[in-house]
């Protein structure tokens, strides 16, 4: 079937069509739909059965520009193309945190898969102050399973060169290198700024020359270590989840790029919201204390098992190798050392990609509704400007941070823990 932008609609009429919707649906006469999308890209729609609530999907379609601009913006809708093999190659790693695919079509851009929506999207159950016990321990596991097996450790050279080629995503980096490492650090016209934001603060980033080498530096490192298959845009509103489970979705930006890109992402997210609390949790009517800490902590946790386990994947693989390179008296002690080295090269990789994903949201066109939602404009620029603060120490201090710890400390120093 060629391309057609589907609508509410013409859904359940398309559905009856195809065969492997005959296994989800035992009729299509009552077929309910909704448009759920809150992303900046596609459309996402819920669609379940009323005579049969169990019977339901989520059907995501690229359209051929960027959604949250509109029309006049152009994008391939063949992005969808990469979303659907970057879900594949996931799942064959991580399956329980990767939603099955029932469905999907490339002439259409379009994907159907499992209905999550009893889990939420992270964000916005974030923003409402929701504890998540397992999720720490769920997302090391997906960030060390898919980068780790995607990477050159563990993958032949030819098999990785080969998955590089298949993953070229030329569109959708250069909406990364513009939105997220040049529009926020320069007077661009699709800035956004909040009103409140004094100008001096805004020119404390873009003016700023240790700071603009630094965020040019981590560009330079964004467009040219192809260091693993990475989801490319892993924030909190690509990760759908619940008290028991964790989906990781939406990688329609997975290209061969740095890892510390992935894992910035997250920390720098929760950091975000770890700022938005300060306000968010008096809203709340609550003493903010307790859930600022889960905050930092899953942090914590996020980072420490992220190592921990993509640590032992190395050394289970150089075991089963049995390689000669490290096969000698004092191998194992250097080979450690080995670790260690690309593993701070990583830590702090992860910190400077954090931090330009911290400072795009507040400068640049696409926000963070944890801040972005602030009401009392003058209570959302003095969050924005800690953002950005924090943000402008992690990307120009990156390689004089050692752990996390000190992480965690940065953070309280620019909103105390209380
Ligand atoms: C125009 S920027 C749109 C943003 O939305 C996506 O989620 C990515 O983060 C992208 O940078
Ligand atoms: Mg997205």
């Amino acid at each position: 079937m060629p391309y057609q932008q589907l609508s509410v609609e013409m859904i359940p009429e398309y559905f009856s069509g195809l065969p492997e919707m005959k296994n989800i649906f035992s009729n299509f006469n009552n077929l309910n739909v909704r448009e759920v999308g809150d992303g900046n890209l596609n459309y996402v729609y819920l669609v379940t059965n009323n005579d049969a609530s169990n019977e339901s999907v989520a059907l995501k379609q690229a359209v051929p520009f960027l959604r949250i601009v509109g029309e006049s913006w152009p994008l391939p809708k063949e992005r969808m193309t990469i979303e659907i093999k970057a879900l594949q190659k996931a799942s064959e790693w991580c399956p329980q945190h990767v939603p099955e695919i029932y469905y999907y079509s490339h002439e259409m851009s379009l994907v159907i898969m499992k209905d999550l929506s009893t889990h939420g999207v992270l964000r916005g159950q974030l923003i409402e102050g929701q504890y998540f016990a397992k999720f720490a321990d769920h997302i090391s596991t997906y960030l060390a399973e898919t980068l780790f097996h995607t990477s050159d450790i563990f993958l032949n050279p030819r098999e990785k060169k080969e998955l590089v080629r298949d993953f070229i995503n030329i569109d959708l980096c250069q909406i990364t290198e513009d939105f997220v490492f040049t529009h926020p650090f320069e007077q661009n016209e699709t800035n956004v700024y909040n009103i409140e934001l004094k100008d001096f603060e805004i020119k404390s980033i873009q003016e700023d020359c240790e700071l603009k080498i630094a965020v040019a530096e981590m560009k330079r490192k964004f467009m040219t270590e192809a260091q693993a298959l990475i989801h490319g845009d892993l924030h909190t509103g690509s990760i759908m989840a619940n008290e028991e489970e964790t989906y990781v979705i939406d990688p329609e930006f997975a290209f061969y790029g740095p890892i510390g890109f992935d894992v910035g992402a997250l920390i720098g997210n929760f950091l975000m919201t770890y700022f938005s609390h300060e306000h968010r949790q008096n809203l709340l009517g609550r003493e903010p204390y307790q859930y600022r800490k889960w905050l930092l902590d899953t942090i914590e946790i996020i980072w420490k098992e992220f190592v921990n386990k993509f640590e032992l994947l190395w050394v289970e693989q150089a075991t089963s190798e049995q390689s000669l390179y490290w096969a000698y008296e004092r191998g194992e002690e250097h080979f450690k050392k080995q670790r260690d080295v690309f593993l701070l090269d990583l830590f702090q990789d992860t910190l400077g990609f954090a931090a330009c994903k911290m400072m795009r949201r507040i400068l640049g066109l696409a926000k963070v509704a944890d801040i972005a939602d602030i009401r009392d404009l003058k209570e959302r620029a003095r969050i924005e400007n800690m953002t950005l603060q924090m943000g402008k120490k992690l990307v120009t201090e990156r390689k004089k941070i050692n752990s996390i710890e000190e992480v965690i400390d940065l953070a309280k120093s620019f909103s105390e823990l209380r």
